[in-house]
């Protein structure tokens, strides 16, 4: 294998304000920021309207550990965790990482049918969730808000860098999803990396509007302003009109979003957003007319990085120097990565996760050997090219569809619908979308009529979260196939 393009793209090391700090985990990193800094505002709740300090917070991320421990939830557990955005939920949530239990993020908007897959692969042994009925016949299913409790834990800020904290949910390259356990040396190394790279500091506040629960608002907005000693305004969820007054009324400093925020902000143009140091957009592509637009109302320059739940961040546009449009920049510190002669993205570093959770088969596809004996290569499935030294995604190599930030995969959607009544055969692709960046499009062969996008929406209410939904439905007398059988979807049109 050609390992010559590693050289070809930039370094971040030109583009760092100083040396990278020496590596701890979060929870004693974070420890330190609550002893330090105890005043120090943390998190603006959208619940009560008032600031949590660094010493609140600490106090109940210690009374749910208490918790967490009445529940028998230990070292090494695994802990279900489906929660909105609150200071409560998030004080569980790192209540979990300080005692060392493993936090398995869900989507609360899951459907029945998605929560029983992750529950029977990841087999936890509590939950605590937005809605606890739903996880009925686990034990321990709790509200967000766990009861507080005095109980001391095992032990506190003593996980190790080897030590699982995180399994995130992903269907990779191929299959049903996976759990991508990320150890605490890679939270670390990944969010460390971004604080340096994004000249994070204590005087930034960001407003965080992405849900919590995957890599983008947990990893980068939540233990980024853990990490760095910002601050955040928590809101339950994205609108451009909220964003807009919370950066006026708290002085924030800083936005990050999908692709389809920055399409709405630009849309509702709200007023008094001029005081942004940083907006970084991610986890979906970003075309190059909103990244001019987006720049032009937000009043600074959009800087695009590139991600995903096995390995955090994995690129990013410079801080200081060119933030090019259509590009993800160059590997993070301590992050490698090359095209391979097929296209592919290959990455590795301390951020890359330690595997897939009981997948040895999904593991020896997903990494690849390197060729001179160095540390192996983690398949990204995304197709790309180095241009300048800056790397630009070109598309993916496994069938995924983005739509508004979410991934939805083909398959299970198409394994979905083919139990509609009346349904011979169905393709669901991406069909682009200037707000959404694609809509999911469901392709079918009937015996009868074609289902309207409302019945399709009724059937997948209890089976698909709302952002699986197909909300395009289109008749075809049979699905294109390749010699081998294979539907392409390519021919389908939309992509
Ligand atoms: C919501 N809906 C969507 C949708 N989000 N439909 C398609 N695609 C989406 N992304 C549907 C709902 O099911 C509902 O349909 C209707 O839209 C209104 O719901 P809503 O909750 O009011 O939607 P809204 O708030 O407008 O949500 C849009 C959004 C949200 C852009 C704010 O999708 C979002 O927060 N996206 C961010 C996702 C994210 O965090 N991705 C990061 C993954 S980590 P109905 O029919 O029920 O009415 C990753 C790694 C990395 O990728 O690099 O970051
Ligand atoms: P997930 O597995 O949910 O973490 O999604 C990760 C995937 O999102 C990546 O493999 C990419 O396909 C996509 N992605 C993340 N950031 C970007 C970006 N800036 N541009 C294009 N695609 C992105």
């Amino acid at each position: 294998m050609d390992t010559a393009p590693a050289q070809s793209l930039r370094s971040w090391s030109g583009h760092l304000a100083g040396p990278l700090p020496e590596r701890a985990t979060l929870p004693r990193i974070w420890s330190k920021r609550f002893t330090e800094a105890p005043r120090a505002p943390l998190w603006w709740s959208p619940q009560s309207g008032q600031w949590w300090s660094g010493e609140r917070f600490d106090e109940a991320t210690r009374r749910a550990a208490g918790s967490l421990a009445d529940l028998g939830v230990g070292p090494g557990d695994r802990l279900l965790w489906s929660c909105s955005s609150s200071v409560e939920a998030i004080a569980v949530h790192v209540a979990a990482l300080r005692s060392g239990v493993v936090v398995v993020p869900v989507n609360p908007g899951y459907s029945g049918r998605e929560v029983r897959h992750i529950v029977d692969d990841a087999r936890p042994v509590a939950v605590v969730a937005d809605d606890p009925e739903r996880f009925v016949g686990l034990p321990g299913a709790r509200p967000g808000n766990l009861p507080p409790s005095d109980r001391v834990p095992a032990r506190w800020d003593e996980a190790t860098g080897e030590d699982p904290a995180l399994i995130g949910y992903t269907s990779g390259t191929t299959g049903a999803p996976k759990g991508a356990v990320l150890t605490h040396d890679n939270l670390a190394a990944a969010t460390q990396g971004l604080v340096a790279a994004w000249r994070w500091t204590a005087e930034d506040r960001l407003v965080h509007a992405l849900p919590i629960f995957h890599a983008h608002g947990l990893c980068v907005g939540l233990y980024g302003t853990l990490t760095s000693g910002a601050s955040a305004v928590l809101l339950p969820g994205f609108d451009p009109t909220a964003v807009g007054e919370a950066a006026r009324v708290h002085g924030a400093t800083m936005f990050f979003g999908v692709p389809t925020m920055y399409h709405r902000l630009v849309a509702d143009r709200p007023s008094s957003v001029h005081s942004w140091r940083l907006c970084a957009s991610g986890s979906a592509p970003m075309s190059a007319e909103l990244h001019r637009r987006a720049s032009e109302v937000l009043g600074t320059q959009i800087l695009e990085r590139y991600g995903m739940t096995e390995t955090l961040m994995n690129t990013s546009n410079p801080y200081v120097g060119e933030r090019r449009a259509g590009s993800v920049g160059f590997p993070l510190p301590e992050v490698e990565a090359m095209v391979d002669p097929s296209g592919e993205i290959l990455v590795r570093g301390p951020h890359v996760m330690a595997g897939y959770w009981q997948r040895p088969a999904a593991n020896e596809e997903s990494f690849r050997p390197d060729d001179t004996g160095g540390p192996a290569w983690f398949r990204t499935g995304d197709l790309g090219h180095v241009d300048d030294g800056y790397l630009v995604i070109q598309g993916r190599a496994k069938e995924l569809i983005i739509s508004g930030g979410y991934n939805v995969y083909p398959a299970e959607v198409e394994d979905v619908l083919m139990t509609y009544p009346g349904v011979v055969e169905v393709a669901v692709t991406g069909t682009p979308s200037d707000e959404w960046g694609e809509v999911v499009t469901a392709w079918m062969v009937m015996d009868g009529d074609l289902p309207t996008a409302d019945q399709i929406a009724g059937f997948c209410a209890s089976r698909l979260a709302g952002y699986k939904r197909p909300r395009l439905v289109r008749a075809v007398d049979a699905l294109p196939r390749n010699a081998l059988g294979k539907i392409v979807r390519s021919e389908l049109g939309g992509r």
